[in-house]
């Protein structure tokens, strides 16, 4: 045995998958990686691990990894790859996409990623480099995953802001400045399992530990749920006429915070008015959540000294979710939750560093004017929905499918698909993706495994590392962390590397001031007065130092404001509760409900013929996604994909557990093993999205049997969200059980 060397880094995507942040330890001898644990020194995660970061070893060395740069050499779909060096993979890119962008136009190409892992960074600096507006979660229906909250916030708030759970300080929960929150709302999350969006799950049990109370808003019993003082039952997708219903109850209850309204809110008697469309019995009635529950709820948050609120995926993915945003953030504002210790905190990355340019200004710099106005101009679904075109730079997932199979207004001709699986897990209309995808004349796809995706459609595979296999950093928000990269698996690169060498193809003069990625890196953290391999030296991690960087009561103090007066960072001062960005883009600048478009209420035919409201995607922490299922140590544990069905429900469709059933719907039907459950209520079925079986046969037609699971086939595209952003169908969609006849296995 060689010596072992232990070597502190950040975990963030490949490996774990996640949208990172935990301090991990590796473990590494003789070069290779023998144990993952977690970094007790590392205010994050202060020492804990999740199961796949546990199983980082099987994952690194797994015999299905891809590790060297594969081109197609069959059919597409024909499974026949040949490796080739980096050098030609490389070359091939740029001869074909430099072809598409001579022919048809750089925004021909459009760039794909899946959630919030390291690439938002890398992405956009291919993109951008090579001259495409089209960056998009493509298949994402509605873009339905933060960006709506984070569009509520920032044009009411002027910032963003999470539950506080003592994240900003570097003594935690030792910090006396921090106070527990009395109530944390857990809306539509289940933070155990999930750490999303620069949020550490266990953080919430960590302040029950400390006192706090739960209000817990989900139509599952969870673990959460079974904890909390109050349990809102809420049917799916009405979370909107939730949060207006407890608005009026504070409102007209005068349990408002008065002084904070008075100083710091503008708005309050337009958002009154709206609230008072909601009456408790109204409220009740959409919700199926008992009147008194929802009254003792609105109470126990508003009367609480400081509360907060901890929201998830399920808010985005409501109809109109940005309006729920909306309408939910208001809660937070009128009860003065904002800005102060246990309640919203203000969330800065640290430093103010961030991987990638946000702002125009930054961006005209780095890639010149003329992008930055084709931009708008170009960017697929900018001239549709007014979001797309004033809030962060994506493209319209729901539009980008449709031009591919039209053509209109501009072909699409190619597809850069980094960190996505959109056939096996993103896209709502599977098939419909699968189709459309097949047109397009060059596909490249940088991944770590074979999938559904990889299969059907690449012609080129380039091997991307795992987290303990690159440098990069994060600042998603704190702390800033340094990725060090460890060990070397194959040919394998980080999605950062790949990402530059090609950019710098595609645009050499722009980019020569950087020799290295480390260079880049180096650059972006300069406000933090440290260098990559400094922060790295002093063991990876660093907060902003106490002044504009830190909470609390940064709106009193004039740390938020450009001008450096008190207040809050938007033209008035003021929290904008009347929406004034969502006035001038043409939207309703209050927050209101929209009914789920298939329910009992707006398909009352569909709802006769399958009477079940499905919830997809109640994520495991087995499994990211898609991803994990050919992971031994996981896999074990969760074999098949299941469906939470309630005994009555069984029962009335003569259904035993363990059963192999059909879910289905006018789209089609997928497979599911019968986990009956006292999790889900009578009319509610859940299941977990992105199943395939990687030790299947991954040649067409079979795609590791991605069409037997996936049930993404059977949601439905987006009923346009008003904004373009929220509204997939992911927790709403009807469904019935059926019997799989004799021999139909
Ligand atoms: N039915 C249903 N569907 C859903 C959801 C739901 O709730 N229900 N949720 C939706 C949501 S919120 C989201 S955000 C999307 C997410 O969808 P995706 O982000 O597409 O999720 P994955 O299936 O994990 O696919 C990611 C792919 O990237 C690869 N990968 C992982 N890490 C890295 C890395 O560091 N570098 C590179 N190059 N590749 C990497 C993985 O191997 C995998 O093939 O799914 C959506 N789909
Ligand atoms: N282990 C693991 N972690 C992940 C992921 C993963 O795949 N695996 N995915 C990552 C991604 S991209 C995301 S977006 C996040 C998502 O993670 P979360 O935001 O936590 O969302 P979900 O797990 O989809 O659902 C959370 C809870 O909401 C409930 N719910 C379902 N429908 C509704 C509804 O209409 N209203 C309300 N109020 N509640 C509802 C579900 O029953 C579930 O208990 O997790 C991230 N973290
Ligand atoms: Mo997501």
């Amino acid at each position: 045995m060689g010596k072992i060397d232990v070597y502190p880094t950040t975990a963030w995507s490949a490996g774990t998958g996640c949208h990172g942040g935990c301090g991990q330890n590796l473990f590494v001898e003789d070069g290779k990686l023998v144990k993952v644990e977690g970094n007790e020194d590392h205010p994050w995660n202060q020492g804990r691990s999740c199961p796949r970061a546990l199983a980082m070893t099987q994952y690194v060395y797994h015999e299905d990894r891809i590790t060297e740069p594969l081109i197609r050499v069959g059919e597409r779909g024909e499974g026949k790859f040949e490796p080739i060096s980096w050098d030609e993979a490389l070359d091939y890119c740029e001869e074909k996409m430099g072809a598409i962008r001579d022919e048809h136009g750089a925004e021909s190409v459009i760039f794909v990623q899946g959630t919030g892992r390291d690439i938002g960074g890398p992405i956009t600096f291919l993109a951008y480099s090579y001259g495409s507006p089209n960056w998009v979660q493509l298949g994402l229906s509605g873009h339905s995953c933060y960006t709506p909250r984070l569009g509520a916030m920032k044009t009411t708030l002027g910032e963003f802001a999470v539950a506080d759970c003592s994240q900003f300080l570097e003594k935690r929960y030792d910090d006396p400045e921090w106070e527990a929150p009395e109530y944390i709302i857990v809306w539509g999350q289940n933070p155990p399992n999930t750490c999303p969006d620069g949020f550490y799950g266990p953080w919430i049990v960590d302040c029950m530990q400390r006192g706090s109370k739960i209000i817990s808003v989900d139509p599952r019993n969870t673990w959460m749920s079974t904890r909390a003082e109050y349990h809102l039952q809420i049917r799916p997708g009405t979370d909107g006429a939730l949060a207006l219903g407890m608005l009026n109850i504070i409102i007209e209850e005068g349990i408002y915070d008065k002084d904070f309204v008075e100083k710091w809110v503008d708005g309050f008697d337009a958002i009154k008015e709206r609230a008072a469309e909601y009456p408790l019995d109204k409220v009740a009635a959409i919700t199926e959540i008992p009147a008194a529950d929802i009254q003792a709820a609105a109470r126990a948050y508003a009367n609480a000294k400081q509360a907060a609120i901890q929201w998830g995926v399920p808010i985005d993915m409501c109809p109109d979710g940005t309006a729920v945003a909306h309408a939910i953030s208001c809660l937070w504002t009128v009860t003065g939750n904002i800005d102060i210790p246990g309640g919203q905190v203000i969330a800065k990355p640290a430093f103010g560093v961030t991987a990638y340019p946000f702002s125009s200004e930054e961006l005209v710099e780095l890639y010149g004017k003329d992008l930055v106005e084709r931009m708008n101009e170009k960017r697929i679904g900018a001239d549709i929905y007014p979001m797309y075109k004033h809030f962060r730079g994506w493209a319209s997932p729901d539009v980008t499918i449709e031009q591919i199979e039209t053509g209109n207004p501009y072909p699409i001709k190619g597809a850069w698909i980094q960190t996505a699986n959109v056939i096996g897990g993103q896209a709502a209309r599977a098939k419909f993706h699968y189709d459309a995808m097949k047109k397009l004349d060059f596909v490249a796809i940088v991944d770590l495994f074979h999938n559904p995706t990889t299969m059907a459609l690449a012609d080129i595979i380039l091997p991307a590392a795992t987290f303990p296999e690159k440098n990069s950093f994060r600042s998603w928000w704190t702390p800033m962390d340094s990725i060090k990269k460890r060990v070397q698996v194959g040919e394998c690169r980080s999605d950062w590397e790949i990402n530059f060498e090609l950019a710098k193809r595609f645009n050499p003069e722009g980019l020569q001031r950087w020799a290295t990625v480390i260079d880049y890196f180096d650059e972006r953290m300069e406000p933090s007065g440290m260098t990559f391999d400094e922060l790295d030296a002093k063991g990876g991690w660093a907060m902003s130092p106490e002044g504009p960087g830190r909470p609390y009561r940064r709106h009193e103090k004039g740390h938020l404001r450009a001008d450096g007066k008190p207040g809050f960072n938007t033209p008035s001062g003021k929290v904008e509760l009347y929406n004034k960005s969502f006035e001038s883009w043409g939207m309703d600048p209050l927050p209101f409900y929209t009914e789920p478009p298939q329910s009992e209420a707006s398909t009352p035919e569909l709802f006769k013929k399958y009477p079940l409201v499905m919830i997809t995607g109640a994520r495991s922490n087995l499994f990211f996604h898609s991803e994990h299922r050919q992971i031994p140590w996981l896999r074990e544990k969760e074999p098949d994909p299941t469906v939470e069905i309630h005994p009555d429900t069984a029962k009335e469709y003569g259904i035993y557990d363990g059963e192999w059933i059909h879910l289905e719907n006018d789209m089609g039907h997928i497979k599911r093993k019968a986990l009956i459950s006292l999790k889900v209520k009578p009319n509610h079925v859940q299941t977990l999205h992105g199943w395939f079986k990687p030790e299947a046969e991954g040649a067409e037609p079979n795609l590791f049997n991605v069409w037997d699971y996936q049930v993404n086939q059977i949601i439905p595209g987006p009923q346009a969200s008003k904004s373009g952003f929220g509204g997939g169908q992911y927790k709403t969609t009807l469904v019935r059980l059926a019997k799989i006849s004799e021999g139909g296995a």
